[in-house]
């Protein structure tokens, strides 16, 4: 007999040998059929594993997060067992569970396809009606050895584990496999699951091996809960700021061009040149004094900064010429502080805040190139501000109330606020532990000074410091920083940065930089994302359409109105093309253009025009005057 305690503290004796199953039919069958699996203390059972000993159960059921886990774990494997079935010499890599379903990693000769995915999930539901149990088995490793003879990256895995620990392996009909568990206890329970989608995948996601083919799918315990997931799907698919940036001719990325590097249309490039006057104007006005340095910088100059030693590895490779080496800049510290030290400073000129919008590239690893959301050749929104120490505090929070402003302005969305520190990593930040300690202090202070939320994350400062960074979250849910003002004591120090202080003795000045909403390419992948398209009409490249009822009798009127917009600094185009008038209004609004302007008899003779907004109905006649002074007002008021 052994004894079960329960996790209200109560006990109960079972026989040795009772499952998880028994146990939670043994309290009520409702929860019988709940139940997925069972922690016994601290190790997974599965629903029908039999218990050997005395210990503290919880039972796992449907509502619960491990269970999603489990049963996604268990689609993984009915997955392989299908395409096994299907494509006799297929091999597999890893199939675990991830946070909206499951993949597994398969080496097979032929191509799978997206087109392939219903023929693999018709088997998947034949095996669910075989309702074939799944089983688990402990094995020496030898014995996994030989199990897994002709498959070499199972053996590759064995060999990865210690000689010491028994290995589980899971069984359900003629497949096999590899796993640690837990699993649901037939193929039966399995019920409501799609695969997703087909992708490549190195070989322990090492580029220098072999690339296998990856499905994705999902698995859930409601037919409601799968469906409502695939809703938000297609939603996501939607907003993605990749397939709007093609549909509203914002960007393209050719990789005849280069991965990461993005190719600005003219829509795209209008809208970055409306953004970067604003910046400049925002900036003016907060006291920067604005410059412009070059890409290319040498390596000396890195090292002096230090990059080359602990961001070598974001750096592309080193240009090397006769006597000297150059370096592509992926950031632009250094010749902010270099125009710093180039005159004597006072301490009366601090803080000196230096601003430019600056191109840098990065070497970023070509499987986290998304979008314009992480490119190689960007441009960042920078600024170095050179403070004395007493001025830190107050710098810090200008720089971050002037984010705030441009966010609000920009009517973007944050998720949170993360401060974020250093960790042990020597190699990932400089050692000196005086200066972190300092700087990681005023920076909780002043944040918890002005009453600002956020977060603290060990591990993801800068080299060279602390930061403060603004969160947003895209459209395929990744969380990614949007604004930073980061607080730096070690550049100074590098560059041996002085200022003559009030008594006439040279100081250090403290570095704060700030991008202020990232980079163009980033802070577009946002807006697009945020306003599914549909620019503010402040921001839109095209911000009214002008369209004749008939190009024959109106196009001159309509040719000499867009002259007129033009001429008063507005974005407007005209569509003289032969096409329905139906035809050309659902085309601007496919294209996401804020105004229609619709121009017949009755507007030509009175100098009015009918508008339509996007996303709505509603047609509205002024005069021409009229709708110039709303159409101004509402770029103003940056609506
Ligand atoms: C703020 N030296 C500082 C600067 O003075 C700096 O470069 N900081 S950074 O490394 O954090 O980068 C600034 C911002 O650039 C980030 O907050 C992020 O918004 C944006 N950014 C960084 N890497 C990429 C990338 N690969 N693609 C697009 N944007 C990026
Ligand atoms: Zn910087």
């Amino acid at each position: 007999m052994i004894e079960i305690t329960f996790p209200d503290g109560s006990k109960k004796t079972f026989n040795a040998g009772v499952t998880p199953e028994d146990i939670a039919r043994d309290i009520a069958e409702g929860l019988r059929k709940k139940t997925v699996a069972a922690y016994l203390d601290e190790e997974l059972y599965d629903l029908n594993r039999p218990i050997e000993r005395s210990g503290s159960i919880r039972l796992i059921t449907k509502d619960d997060e491990e269970a999603f886990e489990i049963l996604n774990h268990s689609t993984a494997h009915l997955l392989a067992q299908a395409v096994k079935r299907l494509y006799p010499d297929a091999r597999f890599g890893v199939g675990p569970a991830i946070d909206e379903g499951f993949y597994y990693d398969i080496a097979t000769e032929s191509t799978i396809k997206e087109e392939d995915l219903p023929r693999i999930e018709a088997e998947m539901r034949r095996i669910i009606k075989e309702q074939v149990p799944i089983e688990r088995e402990v094995v020496k490793p030898e014995e996994a050895r030989r199990r897994f003879a002709d498959d070499p990256y199972k053996l590759e895995m064995i060999e990865a584990f210690d000689e010491e620990e028994p290995i589980t392996i899971y069984k359900q009909g003629e497949f096999v496999d590899l796993c640690r568990g837990g699993h649901v206890g037939n193929t039966r329970h399995i019920k409501h699951f799609k695969l997703l989608s087909v992708a490549g995948a190195y070989w322990r996601g090492d580029s220098s091996r072999e690339m296998l083919q990856r499905i994705y799918g999902t698995s859930w315990f409601t037919k409601e809960g799968l469906d409502q997931y695939l809703e938000l799907r297609r939603e996501r698919k939607e907003r993605d700021h990749r397939k709007l940036g093609k549909e509203l001719k914002i960007f393209m990325i050719d990789e005849k061009a280069g991965k990461g590097l993005p190719i600005w249309l003219p829509n795209g490039y209008t809208v970055r040149r409306v953004l970067e006057d604003y910046v400049y104007r925002l900036e003016r006005k907060a006291g920067y004094l604005h410059l412009s340095t070059p890409v290319l910088g040498t390596q000396q100059l890195y090292e002096i900064s230090g990059h080359f030693q602990h961001y070598r590895d974001d750096m592309f490779p080193v240009i090397e010429d006769e006597d000297e080496n150059f370096v592509l800049r992926p950031m632009s510290c250094p010749h902010h502080a270099l125009v710093f030290d180039s005159e004597l400073r006072s301490y009366r000129e601090l803080p000196l805040r230096y601003a430019e919008i600056v191109t840098q590239h990065r070497y970023e690893a070509s499987g986290a190139l998304t979008g314009l959301e992480r490119v190689r050749a960007m441009t960042l929104t920078d600024a170095h501000i050179f403070a004395r120490k007493d001025q830190i505090k107050e710098e810090v929070l200008k720089a971050y109330r002037l984010i705030q402003q441009a966010i609000n302005d920009l009517g973007l969305e944050i998720e949170y606020v993360e401060l974020a520190l250093r960790d042990a990593d020597k190699e990932k930040f400089h050692p000196d532990d005086e200066l972190w300690d300092e700087a990681e202090q005023v920076m909780h202070e002043l944040l918890d000074e002005a009453g600002i939320e956020y977060e603290s994350k060990r591990g993801e400062a800068a080299f060279y410091g602390p930061k403060i960074d603004i969160q947003v979250r895209t459209a395929l849910g990744h969380v990614i920083t949007m604004s930073t003002v980061q607080l730096d004591f070690l550049l100074p120090e590098r560059f041996e940065l002085t200022y003559v202080d009030k008594g006439g003795e040279r100081r250090r000045p403290v570095l704060i930089h700030r991008g202020l909403v990232s980079t163009w390419e980033r802070l577009m992948s946002i807006l697009l994302e945020q306003y599914k398209g549909a620019f503010p009409v402040w921001l839109a490249p095209i911000q009214a359409r002008l369209i004749p009822v008939n190009a024959d009798v109106h196009g001159e009127t309509v040719q000499a109105l867009h002259e007129r917009f033009i001429d008063r600094g507005l974005r407007s185009e005209v569509d003289l093309r032969e096409e329905k008038l139906g035809y050309k209004i659902r085309d601007a609004q496919t294209q996401k253009i804020p105004y229609q302007l619709v121009i017949g008899d009755k507007e030509q003779e009175n100098d009015q025009i009918t508008y339509r907004r996007y996303g709505s109905k509603e047609e509205v006649t002024l005069t021409t005057d009229a709708f110039l002074e709303m159409l101004e007002q509402e770029i103003r008021d940056k609506h």
